[in-house]
């Protein structure tokens, strides 16, 4: 399977994130992309696809702050990573904010979005990397593996949270609409539950999100992810959220799987994208999945039994040492 990777998406580094209480190292590292790259051998580079992909998805207004935000952060006297200490929960208004820290809450709805010297480069080369493998599927091949790095499917038209800023995944699907697919499918097998791409897409009939996560009671992202929310408008039914319970092993996992790909086949889409995430394996050290290492393949052998042609965007993982393994093995399901 080809697959595709852009060097800039390392230069991502925050220091730190802010969990129970505590500062902790952040986990969403360099070092995953490179074990990943470690275990597939040589990717294609990613080609520039400018920004017009990018504000079909996302406010123009946010992608423009994620571009200035550190630049802004420097000019303000700071140093480090620049981060949120306040959300606007109850005055979300179109109001005119000037001060970074305005900002900066205004945009994310979660303090694990730091934004660093090297963030806009990576984010902005990371959904290049997804619509270039979006474009090798437009070329004829039936799959391709977009090694995106930050990951993308927490973030909404207007926000960033949970380590994602560019929504990777509905950036591919736009494009992949804009270029005559007619419908598109996403199933996110991601751990979490991707509020992003289901905000995104929510009043929408062309794009059906379906995803197989942690019950929102017990687990990030808490606000999103209930088996209730099933879009509304013209997307109605065209949002199909699965939770399980923390614990949940391979069976209740696969069963929840087929339930998405059933509706995915009646659904009908010219093209599939697969947003995965490694963080379903049993030693993830911040998830509460069992899935095992050939698990991964297994759930992959299904959904390639579609027998659609298929996009696979990266989304989290988080278990460096084993991250290599568990990706090559989805892969190699294909
Ligand atoms: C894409 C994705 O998988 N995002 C997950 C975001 C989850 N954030 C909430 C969990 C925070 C756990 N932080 C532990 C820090 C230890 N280094
Ligand atoms: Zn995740």
């Amino acid at each position: 399977m080809r697959g595709v990777f852009d060097p800039r998406q390392l230069g991502h580094i925050p220091e730190r994130e802010l969990h129970n209480g505590e500062w902790m190292a952040y986990s969403e590292t360099a070092a995953r992309a490179n074990a990943i790259m470690q275990a597939l051998g040589p990717l294609e580079a990613a080609v520039d696809y400018g920004r017009a992909p990018l504000i079909a998805v996302h406010d123009s207004d946010y992608v423009a702050f994620l571009e200035s935000a550190h630049e802004q952060w420097l000019r303000a006297g700071r140093t480090g990573d620049a981060i949120a200490y306040t959300f606007p929960v109850v005055a979300r208004r179109a109001v005119k904010l000037d001060r970074i820290d305005a900002l900066l809450g205004r945009y994310a709805f979660d303090a694990a979005t730091p934004i660093v010297g090297g963030t806009w480069e990576a984010v902005y080369a990371s959904a290049q990397t997804a619509l270039t493998a979006r474009a090798i599927i437009g070329g004829g091949e039936r799959t391709a593996f977009a090694l995106c790095r930050p990951p993308g499917h927490h973030a909404g038209a207007d926000y960033c949270g949970g380590y994602c800023y560019l929504n990777n995944a509905a950036i591919a699907a736009q494009a992949a609409l804009d270029a005559g697919a007619g419908k598109v499918a996403i199933v996110d097998v991601d751990y979490h539950h991707g509020n992003g791409t289901q905000d995104i897409f929510w009043r929408r009939g062309d794009v059906f999100y379906a995803s197989i996560h942690a019950d929102p009671r017990t687990d990030y992202p808490f606000y999103w992810g209930h088996a209730d929310e099933i879009g509304e408008d013209e997307g109605r039914g065209a949002n199909l959220n699965i939770p399980l319970a923390r614990g949940a092993r391979m069976d209740a996992f696969r069963r929840g799987l087929a339930t998405a790909l059933e509706a995915v086949t009646a659904f009908a889409p010219g093209l599939l994208i697969v947003s995965y995430g490694a963080d379903t394996w049993e030693g993830d050290p911040i998830s509460h999945f069992a899935l095992s290492t050939k698990d991964h393949a297994v759930l992959a052998a299904d959904i390639a039994a579609c027998r659609l042609p298929t996009l696979i965007v990266m989304e989290g993982g988080y278990a460096v040492e084993a991250l290599g393994s568990n990706v090559a093995s989805f892969l190699s399901g294909f």
